[in-house]
């Protein structure tokens, strides 16, 4: 590949901040790097391979010779802003909602479809991170066994919700555990000691009583792994954990897999390690995969209530393969 010049739209923040480690880990070549975000980051820099690069505050001009573009700025933003970096014949990969469940916008985990990505038209879409982790698993279990219908819950971790909701995390815990009563700058209610059923904190709840996090995996999982068919209901809870999505994960297959078939065909699939010893008390959890760009499956086991169906545990760092590395992934591809 060719070195190209690459921006990131939201470079302070902590999905951003990992994108520019990604570049560097997975050696992208980068022939410039533009790191941009609001007035807020206005004199603050960041350090990409060794160099201290100023942030740029981002406007409708900063695409001008930008050829990929990686956004995580909010929605908002990027609604904004990524329709004059596409007209200026930049590429950006988006990692809001904003434009995911737009026919026009590819929706893409390379590990799944990643024939999708060839059909851009100046913006690709990052899924959220929760559907991310469970699709890579779902599609082998899909291609070996057509799966009917999906149960999920999730165990959410605070960073998804950016840098502020991590501070509270902490100052909630201390605060806990000093006697003093936790402040709530975030969330709604204190996320310390606690599980809200509630994700993201504002805007959640829909007409049909589901929150928006929850109406997402539901229909993102149905766009990426391009089957309609697919019946997915889920339950997104935040946890105080600091990186890494837990789910529980239920799904009915039309042919039946064994807990034993299903281990061998995710123990072959791209971008997931199976780590699945009940005898020696092996399973992903959120603190090992912190940090590890792979999705950890495991607790696979045959669901006893029904004649077709595996239950699992999945995790991964949202942050990395639910967010930036992602991202990357696709602009590696592009
Ligand atoms: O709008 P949404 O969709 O609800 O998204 C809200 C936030 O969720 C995070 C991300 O927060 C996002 O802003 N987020 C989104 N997708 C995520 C994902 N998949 C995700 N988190 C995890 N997983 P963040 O703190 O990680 O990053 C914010 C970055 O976006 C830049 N930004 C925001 N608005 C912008 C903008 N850039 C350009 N134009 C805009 N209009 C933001 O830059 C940061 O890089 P910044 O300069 O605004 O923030 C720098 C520092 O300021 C702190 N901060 C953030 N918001 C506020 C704030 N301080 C005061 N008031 C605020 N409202 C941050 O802590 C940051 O360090
Ligand atoms: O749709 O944990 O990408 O707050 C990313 C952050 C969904 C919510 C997205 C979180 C959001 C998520």
């Amino acid at each position: 590949m060719t070195p190209k010049s690459v921006a990131v739209a939201g470079a302070t923040g902590l999905v951003g901040s990992r994108m520019l480690q990604v570049l560097e880990e997975l050696e992208f070549p980068v022939k410039s790097l533009k790191p941009l975000a609001s007035e807020r980051s206005r004199g603050k820099s960041i350090t990409f391979r060794g160099e201290s690069i100023p942030v740029e505050v981002l406007a409708e001009d900063s695409f001008k010779g930008v050829e990929i573009a990686l956004f995580s700025a909010g929605g908002g933003t990027s609604k904004r802003f990524a329709p004059f970096a596409a007209k200026d014949g930049c590429v950006v990969v988006d990692n809001s909602s904003a434009w995911r469940m737009d026919p026009e916008v590819p929706l893409v985990v390379p590990e799944v479809n990643p024939g999708d990505i060839a059909k851009h038209k100046g913006i690709i879409a990052n899924p959220n991170c929760s559907t991310i982790q469970m699709v890579v698993v779902l599609k082998p279990l899909h291609d070996a066994a057509r799966i009917k219908r999906v149960v999920v819950s999730t165990y959410q971790a605070v960073s998804g919700a950016g840098i502020k909701a991590l501070d509270d995390l902490f100052e909630q815990t201390r605060a806990v555990l000093d006697g003093r009563e936790p402040e709530c700058k975030v969330f709604p209610y204190p996320i310390a000691f606690n599980c809200l059923p509630q994700i993201p904190q504002s805007d959640a709840f829909t007409e049909n009583g589901y929150t928006s996090e929850e109406m997402k995996m539901v229909n993102e999982t149905k766009k990426i792994m391009g089957d309609d068919s697919i019946r997915v209901t889920a339950t997104t809870v935040r946890v105080p954990v600091h990186t890494g999505h837990s789910e529980s994960v239920n799904v009915e297959t039309e042919k039946k897999l064994t807990a034993g078939e299903a281990r061998e065909l995710l123990a072959k699939a791209p971008g997931v390690v199976v780590e699945d010893d009940p005898a020696n008390q092996v399973y992903p959890l959120a603190i090992r995969a912190a940090g590890k760009g792979e999705t950890f499956v495991g607790r696979i086991r045959e669901d006893i209530s029904h004649p077709s169906a595996l239950d699992m545990w999945i995790v991964s760092d949202n942050l990395l393969k639910g967010a930036a590395l992602n991202a990357v992934q696709i602009a590696e591809r592009l």
